[in-house]
């Protein structure tokens, strides 16, 4: 089995006492990218080979209920054996025995890289195998269908591109924080279309500046009416890189707000680092005059990138969006908890806002809130909709979940 090409090759253990899921972890390993895989139904077993190996091993999965010699002691024995392995607990007990295991692990000196449910799968192993050999967390998103470039030349003509927009809220007391607007595409016999099948199809033809100015216009329509019906909010657009190398963009958006009657700092530019660090003299130089009138900027998947940490310092954002993948099901993950903790406690040094987006579950809410972050996005709060339901979604939440606040 082949080893995948972002994953450097590695030598993995798997210690697991049960026969069938023993197989399945070495199938999954392999699958994962590890060169090797050596089996051990027993801790003893397991230490045997340790002792005869002079290179430690790169990773090993460690079930924590064994007969025999169980995980816990097994994990005492390699730690006080400095053995140099990391371990990837697995195991099918509930989350605060794991979570006792691990600490306990760590303070004999194990390094643990995370805990994963079993049954195995790549799914799970993989993000945390990407981490440990600190590569990008995120498996690549699937690819949509791509769309032909000349229906969508025919759509833009006939206009059936729209915004749907997707609720922010502040999560100390459940109000709405702002709205992210989302392209969709209203195709007249196949129905609704997802931003995958046609956005990089628009980027790929120099489409795409056109079909945003025309998504903003939309947005701000939308935003001075949702405001006629008492509903004071602020919206947020994705850029893409063309729309940013047009250094007059700061110009065009701020008479388009003006003209709606509303002011820069009820708009907000959401641009992802690929978006920020491509062509930077020019993107540098509309970012900072977009900040410079007032706009709000956002820093979209932050943490997905490779050097997010860096660009957050040179480029002058207002809010930063945390990536989904840290955020959805961050309850059964000590190590997104941990990576969403330092990442907002970074954002409040440096006085950015900070968003989690991909809030599914109350779950999903309860680990964000508790670690500080002040705006949540996600399907827990709303998914994206159109115009004219968002008033009605913001009566139902605030009726409904405003118990969930500053839990
Ligand atoms: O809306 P989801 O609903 O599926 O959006 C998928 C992706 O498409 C997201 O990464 C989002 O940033 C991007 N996207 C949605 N609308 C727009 C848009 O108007 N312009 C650009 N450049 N990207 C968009
Ligand atoms: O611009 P950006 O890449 O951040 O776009 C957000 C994307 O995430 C959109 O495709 C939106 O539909 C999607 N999204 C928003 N909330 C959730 C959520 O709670 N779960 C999942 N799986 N996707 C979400
Ligand atoms: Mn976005």
């Amino acid at each position: 089995m082949g080893s995948k090409p972002d994953v450097p090759s590695f030598q993995a253990m798997i210690l697991e006492g049960h026969e069938f899921q023993r197989e399945i972890g070495t199938h999954v390993l392999k699958m994962c990218g590890a060169s090797e895989v050596i089996e051990a139904a027993t801790g003893t077993e397991a230490i045997a080979f340790l002792e005869t190996r002079s290179e430690p091993l790169d990773i090993m999965v460690c079930d924590l209920n064994m007969p025999g010699m169980d995980g816990l002691e097994f994990l005492r024995h390699i730690g006080l054996r400095r053995s140099g392995v990391s371990v990837i607990l697995a195991s099918g007990m509930d989350a605060d025995i794991i979570r006792a295991a691990e600490m306990m692990a760590r303070s004999y000196g194990v390094k643990i890289i995370g805990t994963v449910q079993k049954p195995l799968s790549e799914g799970k192993l993989l993000p945390l195998i990407l981490m440990h050999f600190g590569q990008s967390l995120i498996p690549p998103r699937a690819r949509a269908k791509a769309m032909p470039v000349e229906d969508i030349r025919a759509a833009i003509a006939k206009r059936q591109f729209e915004p749907f927009f997707q609720p922010k809220v502040h999560m100390h007391n459940c109000q709405i924080a702002g709205v992210e607007a989302l392209m969709r595409w209203r195709h007249p016999t196949l129905g609704l279309i997802q931003p995958g099948s046609f956005i990089p199809v628009m980027e790929a033809n120099n489409l795409i500046s056109e079909v945003t100015f025309s998504l903003v216009e939309q947005a701000l329509t939308a935003c001075s009416q949702w405001r006629r019906e008492g509903l004071d909010t602020t919206v947020a657009v994705n850029l893409s890189v063309d729309s940013l190398r047009d250094t007059t963009l700061p110009d065009k958006l701020s008479n388009m707000v003006a003209s709606a009657g509303l002011h820069p700092e009820s708009f907000t530019i959401e641009v992802t680092e690929t978006v920020a660090i491509t062509d930077l003299g020019h993107s540098l130089e509309t970012l900072a005059r977009l900040r410079m009138r007032g706009f709000g900027l956002s820093f979209d998947d932050y943490g997905t990138g490779f050097s997010s940490m860096q660009q957050l310092t040179r480029m002058p954002f207002s809010e930063i969006k945390i990536d989904q993948v840290f955020v959805t099901g961050a309850a059964r993950q000590d190590v997104l908890q941990a990576l969403l903790g330092t990442i907002i406690t970074m954002a409040k040094r440096l006085r950015l806002r900070s968003v989690a987006e991909g809030v599914e579950t109350e779950q999903d809410w309860q680990v964000v809130a508790r670690l500080g972050c002040d705006v949540a996005q996600g399907n827990f709060i709303g998914k994206p909709m159109p115009a004219n339901e968002l008033v009605t979604w913001y009566h139902n939440w605030m009726g409904t979940h405003q118990s969930v606040a500053g839990e």
